[in-house]
């Protein structure tokens, strides 16, 4: 089965995550947004197309008569139908719950360039964005960064979920640390010592032969104006 995945072009946003997943796995999928014919409007128009179940908002896929929205939902069904993941239960929750907390400091790394409103400009929320960068970066990275090294130290072998594989969550947090590095990298240069299997994982992964075709394909977009973004200002030690 050949997925159609759906996400705004031009940014890799959240849609990143799921892409990563297929393409390390070799698994087809289209990418509707960036088909011939597609515009602006192509994602926004099908969201609102008559389905059973519908996404509230990106990325969300379809799976034959399927479609499943929520990027961690999107994984653990992937997960499940290619062994992305454990096979065990807790296996697989536990997977979900990593991703879920890359999922919450996602949420988190946006809220510091839009801490009022996602549709306000960042202009328009200048002084907040500066607040609540500043604890992002003093506080949040390292609680998150801590948590994963945490796990890491714990798992056995080299990844997330132990197993000698690579799970779908390690995709996921190589990126988010990929993010973080392009955002904040002042930040991630004070503190990555402190998280010294986090930042070899995220190598890990880069180094993945699964991922070198897509990496040199072009489709893994710039960070750009998207979830993780580079204001210097809301950057610093
Ligand atoms: N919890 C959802 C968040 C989805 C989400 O926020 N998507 C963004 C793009 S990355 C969007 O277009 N949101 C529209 C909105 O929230 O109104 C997930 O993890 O997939």
């Amino acid at each position: 089965m050949t997925y159609n995945l759906w996400y705004w072009d031009g940014i890799p946003g959240r849609g990143e995550f799921v892409r990563l997943a297929l393409e390390a796995a070799g698994i087809p999928y289209r990418e509707c947004a960036r088909e011939p014919g597609a515009t602006a409007r192509t994602v926004a128009d099908d969201m609102q197309s008559d389905r059973k179940h519908p996404p509230f908002a990106p990325p969300y896929m379809e799976a034959g008569q399927l479609t499943l929205g929520q990027t961690a939902n999107i994984l653990l069904y992937l997960g499940e139908k290619h062994g992305l993941a454990p096979e065990s239960v807790s296996g697989r929750y536990w997977v979900n719950q990593l991703q879920l907390t890359i999922a919450d400091m996602v949420a988190e790394a946006h809220d510091t360039h839009h801490p009022i409103a996602a549709s306000d400009y960042y202009e328009d929320q200048r002084e907040e964005a500066a607040r609540r960068a500043e604890n992002f970066r003093t506080e949040r990275i390292p609680k998150f960064l801590a948590y994963f090294e945490r796990v890491l130290d714990s798992a056995q072998g080299d990844w997330l979920a132990g197993g000698g594989r690579w799970s779908y969550a390690d995709l996921s947090l190589f990126h988010l640390v990929d993010g973080l590095l392009y955002a904040f990298p002042k930040r991630m240069v004070s503190v990555s010592a402190r998280y010294p299997k986090v930042m070899a994982l995220h190598e890990r992964v880069a180094n993945l032969s699964a991922l070198q075709d897509y990496f040199a394909s072009g489709r893994r977009l710039p960070f750009g104006d998207g979830i993780f973004r580079y204001y210097p200002e809301l950057d610093g030690k």
